[in-house]
């Protein structure tokens, strides 16, 4: 996939602020701090469209970036963070869910691991409800640069064993040495083009 532009457009809380959902969306979800940002970044080639490390958990949004003109990609919130509010903490999941249930525009969601952390919490929360939801997965492991190649086997097992999946679910990403960047636009493109694949289907089931 070639990308000719990237634009932030908006950041909203509630449903009422999302942009309107008249464009496929591929959102992005995991810890704070895992690399959300860097991810999206690295993806569109624009080393400063999503700000990196701010106070984690403080942006406490849904943040909306158009690419070219076609789709849009969503920053989720993080959650995790140990230092923030109990009521912030609480806003995360309420947030998350009401986004994840009601954005029929939505294609896939990005799942993002970090290589170092067994996942536990939310992380397992959120993969059971895009289960419950029948929202297509993508999970990633990223900085993947922290940890050698040749320990990454062993060290993913309890990724895998925590999560349920299998090794060839998982991208492996880098948004240092841009490891898995094309893997993961590649898969994004996939979900993108996914509902013209129902109709083609539907439409050879009717011949
Ligand atoms: N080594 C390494 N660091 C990363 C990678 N991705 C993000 N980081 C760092 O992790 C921190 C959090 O990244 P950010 O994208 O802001 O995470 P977010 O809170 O999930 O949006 C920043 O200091 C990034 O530079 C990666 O692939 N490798
Ligand atoms: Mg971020």
């Amino acid at each position: 996939m070639q990308i000719k532009s990237a634009e932030f457009i908006k950041g909203a809380a509630k449903p009422v602020g999302y942009p309107p959902g008249d464009q496929p969306e591929i959102a992005f979800a995991g810890r704070s701090n895992v690399g959300k940002s860097s991810l999206i970044n690295v993806l569109v080639n624009r080393r400063g469209l999503v700000r990196t490390s701010s106070t984690p958990g403080r942006t406490q949004m849904l943040n909306f970036f158009e690419v070219n003109q076609e789709f849009m990609l969503v920053d989720l919130p993080g959650f995790g963070f140990a230092k923030v509010p109990v009521a912030v903490k609480n806003a995360w999941g309420a947030m998350a869910r009401t986004y994840l249930e009601n954005r029929s525009n939505l294609k896939a969601v990005i799942l993002l691991f970090d290589i170092r952390r067994v996942p536990r919490g939310e992380e397992l929360q959120l993969l059971d409800w895009l289960e419950e939801l029948n929202i297509p997965t993508i999970p990633v492991i990223t900085k993947v640069d922290k940890i050698s190649k040749n320990r990454r086997s062993a060290q993913i097992r309890p990724i895998l064993e925590a999560t349920g999946l299998p090794q060839d679910a998982f991208s492996f990403f880098s948004a240092h040495t841009r490891e898995g960047r094309e893997d993961v636009l590649q898969r994004i493109e996939m979900a993108l083009s996914s509902e013209d694949q129902e109709i083609e289907e539907a439409g050879h089931d009717a011949e």
